[in-house]
């Protein structure tokens, strides 16, 4: 393992960097984005997709040639083995975790929630240490590092003051690929009855960077992957919220998330673990 420490500060701009370089070739292209690579059931991968991959897998080489990367468009989509190891971030410190275009349907469609997630974990323990989502139709780039407060476009942001589930909005996503046991579209109902709204935004990036500046109050996927939330749940952590993973997927790099300003955290998983979930230990 190559012993190259980094500072926190400097891997944190260049996420910011990498993820401002992903979503501008988004835009460059944007009438471009309807071309579709591969249909799948209720997914597309985009042209785009694999282009903003690229263009930010430049940049980091550029400036770190010897860490590893991980991204979305690496992966095989709906067909990726728990049991397989990944093989790419063997003697690297580093590894980057890229979602190229999360929200890639809106992208494709014109609607503006999409973004660009980029984060780096050590890859020793596995935490992530910096991380930036830049979201540009929102005309946002929030960013976080370990022990600094997170921003959006440099002003720090907080988790909203929410005392209760009835008060809140929690976003959440149309999982169809949830734990055994768990019926589908159970989830949402319970979450719909008992908070004020329940959202479905489509990209759970943006979902937990609203988490972060309080226009959201929670945020559960029971079935998302690690580079939609990777970044995003860092911006969370550092602006306050509550980031739990309930459990692991099936498939390698998938888990559930639930997320929350922390004030109605308890009483928004014992909404969604009524349902079925049994939560793993991941202390
Ligand atoms: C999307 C997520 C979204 C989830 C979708 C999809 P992609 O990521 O961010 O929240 O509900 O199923 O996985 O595929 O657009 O990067």
């Amino acid at each position: 393992m190559s012993n190259d420490i980094v500072d926190d500060a400097t891997l944190h701009e260049i996420a910011i960097e990498a993820a401002n370089c992903g979503a501008r070739h988004a835009l460059h292209n944007y009438s471009r984005r309807r071309n579709t690579l591969k249909t799948y059931d209720h997914d597309i991968k985009l042209e785009l997709d694999v282009e903003c991959q690229r263009e930010i897998e430049t940049l980091i080489h550029k400036h770190f040639p010897s860490h590893a990367i991980m991204g979305e468009e690496d992966a095989t989509l709906h067909n990726t083995d728990r049991s397989k190891q990944h093989p790419a971030n063997a003697g690297s410190e580093y590894e980057w975790i890229i979602d190229p275009i999360d929200g890639t349907v809106n992208f494709s469609s014109g609607l503006p929630m999409w973004c660009c997630s980029v984060a780096v974990r050590q890859t020793r323990d596995q935490s992530v240490v910096a991380g930036a989502v830049t979201a540009p139709m929102l005309e946002a780039c929030y960013a976080a590092q370990r022990e600094k407060p997170a921003t959006r476009n440099d002003n720090i942001i907080h988790v909203s003051p929410t005392a209760t589930l009835e008060e809140s909005i929690v976003m959440t996503g149309m999982d169809r690929d949830l734990r055994p046991g768990v019926p589908p579209l159970a989830c949402f109902s319970r979450i719909a009855d008992n908070a004020r709204k329940a959202r479905i935004a489509g990209s759970a990036a943006v979902d937990l960077c609203w988490v972060a500046e309080g226009a959201a109050d929670g945020y559960f996927e029971g079935s998302i992957f690690l580079w939609d939330v990777a970044a995003a749940g860092l911006i969370a952590k550092q602006s306050g919220a509550t980031v739990e993973k309930i459990w692991d997927g099936s498939k390698l790099n998938q888990l559930g998330v639930i997320a929350s300003n922390g004030l109605i955290h308890a009483q928004l998983r014992m909404t969604i673990l009524d349902v079925g979930f049994e939560p793993q230990d991941h202390s």
